[in-house]
């Protein structure tokens, strides 16, 4: 399989008010703002280190999830979905990143969620032309079975994966090129992803199954070293970056950038 090459990479700075972003994990304690500034620029350092140009946005006060702009959009080769995020609290984020998708792609190449359909990209794996979407409590059927013919019609591809356990798809499993695929949980055994190279991600680092792929390099969560030499073991160049801060409300790597 070709790999994939991206050339831009949206990314929008942590509010003040990350503290109240929604989290199943409260005993983790809220984010430090302070903190996830400063992780959050070197998520920036490694992104701009993969030979990609990174657009930052200005941080959004009235969204505590707002840095997690992988929710609310899925921009691929061929055209850009703005989703309909499942969370109330982050549904009108969508408004906010609008016009910077139609910096890069023609207004008959936008397409949209609508409702009753919900959908979050964080639920949305992209394996070359195949866009893996898991049901959540956050994307629905409807909004797959939309999502589904919007690629149709620009010959992409997509199939449902259900998920119990996690928050979202990519969560728990994640794509990093060359038929490797980074499994924890649930996804270690399903027959969907029988025919990949399984990276298989033990309980306990199961954060680390998401991780990042761009332009060769594998950026990793800090502190997960049994994932971290898995990945180095198959060849990859890999960085390491610490996002303690968004872990407290469920944001990993993934979440904090669109790739295209
Ligand atoms: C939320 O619950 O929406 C945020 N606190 C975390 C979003 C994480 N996004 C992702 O996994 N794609």
């Amino acid at each position: 399989m070709e790999d994939v090459m991206f050339k831009n990479i949206i990314v929008r700075k942590p509010s003040k008010t990350i503290c109240k972003g929604i989290t199943s994990s409260p005993e983790l304690g809220q984010p430090n703002y302070e903190i996830a500034l400063k992780q959050h620029l070197a998520y920036i350092n490694a992104l701009k280190s993969c030979d990609v140009n990174v657009i930052e946005l200005e941080a959004l006060e009235e969204f505590p999830d707002s840095c997690f702009v992988e929710d609310i959009a899925v921009l691929t080769k061929e055209c850009a979905i703005i989703t309909n995020p499942g969370a109330l609290s982050r549904n009108k984020e969508i408004e906010y990143i609008i016009n910077v998708i139609e910096q890069f792609y023609p207004k008959n190449k936008i397409e949209y969620i609508k409702s009753p359909g919900t959908l979050d990209g964080g639920d949305v794996m992209m394996v070359g032309n195949h866009f893996y979407i898991g049901k959540s409590d956050r994307t629905n059927k409807e909004g797959i079975n939309q999502f589904i013919s919007i690629l149709t019609k620009y010959n992409l591809f997509g199939s449902e994966v259900t998920l119990n356990e996690v928050l979202h798809l990519k969560t728990g499993i994640n794509y990093i090129e060359n038929n490797n695929i980074l499994v924890s949980g649930e996804f270690i055994d399903k027959n969907e992803f029988k025919n990949f190279n399984k990276i298989i991600v033990q309980d306990n680092e199961s954060y680390a199954a998401n991780c990042i792929w761009i332009n060769g390099t594998v950026i990793i969560p800090f502190g997960y070293p049994q994932v971290q030499k898995k990945i180095q073991n198959l060849g990859y160049k890999t960085i390491t970056v610490d996002t303690s801060e968004f872990k407290k409300i469920d944001g990993g790597l993934s979440c904090l950038s669109l790739r295209f």
